[in-house]
């Protein structure tokens, strides 16, 4: 009877949804159509997930959210909260059954909107124990309701040519059947129009409410991570409720857990090199391709990488927040 009701009641929210979509803006360009999400352009796929799963989510007051743009460094991110938060259990230092020597990031730390929530229901998400570390690529203002202000937000972002070369290339490998030239990406990318863009306001919002609320959302860059690892996982502990005891401190305990999550460790693993992310369906490799940061001088001109940087400068000006 339960399973009869949710069914019903799951039909009803496809219904609504489908509805609910046609009355959306919608584009072409990419590998199929998107439409635009209170100001966030996603896939048909992703908006139909993301409409399910909003009315299906519960969230509790010790959620952790790891929220990013697509390619900003999430597997990253992923790995160094788990280890930071479950250290006492699993300690960092070099042991033969750490959960990130067996297990892609990405299934240690499960996405809100991913798998697709009109076909995987979130229940996985309701039978997880308190706290939950879960993570979402939406903007602030997709976030299901009362998420922002229940739950505690680390938010990372990256220099936004970074971000398109590193997006480009996965969709040019996962979707070989569509070509899209790098020169279309990039004035499609633009233009605003990209998964789950415009990249601008996906920072912006997270951005602002940091600097709101301080104690709620941990905002983080990327490239500075990458140039001072150990300062930045001391202060996603301490944001956690977890700092780094000074005993730990002299043990080299922070150094532990940056060499564990690193690019070329998580990357030499076979669970990485081989495995396949149950959650997204996609191979790990294709989440470890270079790990650099300043990637787009390979693929851009200076034409492109100014006219970028100038929209980039534009957009957020006035907010504080540069690249
Ligand atoms: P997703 O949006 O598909 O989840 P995400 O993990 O956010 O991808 O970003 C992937 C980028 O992070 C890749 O960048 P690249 O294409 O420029 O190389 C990937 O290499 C990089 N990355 C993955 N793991 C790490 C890590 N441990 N340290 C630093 N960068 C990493």
């Amino acid at each position: 009877m339960a399973q009869e009701q949710a069914e019903t009641k799951y039909m009803g929210i496809e219904q609504e949804n489908e509805s609910l979509t046609s009355s959306l803006p919608t584009r072409e360009g990419w590998w199929e159509p998107f439409f635009l999400l209170q100001g966030c352009w996603l896939s048909t796929k992703m908006t139909r997930s993301v409409m399910a799963m909003k009315p299906q989510f519960h969230p509790r007051h010790d959620d952790i959210i790891l929220a990013t743009h697509p390619k900003c460094g999430t597997t990253w991110l992923k790995a160094l909260a788990f280890t930071v938060i479950n250290r006492s259990t699993h300690p960092a230092v070099a042991s033969y059954d750490h959960p990130l020597l067996s297990h892609n990031p990405h299934d240690l730390v499960p996405y809100l909107e991913i798998p697709f929530r009109d076909l995987h229901p979130v229940t996985e998400l309701d039978e997880i124990p308190s706290p939950r570390l879960l993570s979402t690529h939406l903007p602030l203002t997709l976030l299901p309701s009362s998420t922002s202000t229940l739950s505690r937000v680390v938010y990372l972002c990256r220099e936004p040519k970074d971000v398109l070369v590193s997006f480009w290339y996965h969709i040019k490998t996962v979707r070989p059947d569509i070509l899209i030239e790098f020169d279309r990406s990039f004035e499609l990318f633009c233009e605003g129009f990209s998964f789950y863009g415009p990249v601008w306001e996906h920072y912006l919002g997270y951005w602002k409410q940091s600097k709101i609320e301080p104690e709620k959302v941990l905002f983080l860059k990327y490239d500075e991570m990458a140039a001072e690892p150990t300062k930045h996982v001391k202060m996603l502990a301490e944001f956690l409720g977890v700092p780094f005891t000074d005993e730990e401190e002299s043990r080299g305990a922070v150094e532990e857990v940056v060499r564990l999550c690193s690019f070329q460790h998580l990357k030499s693993l076979p669970v990485n090199s081989q495995g396949v992310t149950e959650r997204i369906g996609t191979d790990n490799s294709l989440l470890f391709r270079t790990g650099k940061v300043g990637d787009w001088a390979n693929h851009m001109t200076v034409e492109m990488a100014q006219k970028l940087d100038c929209i980039t400068e534009e957009k957020l000006r006035g907010s504080g927040l540069t690249f």
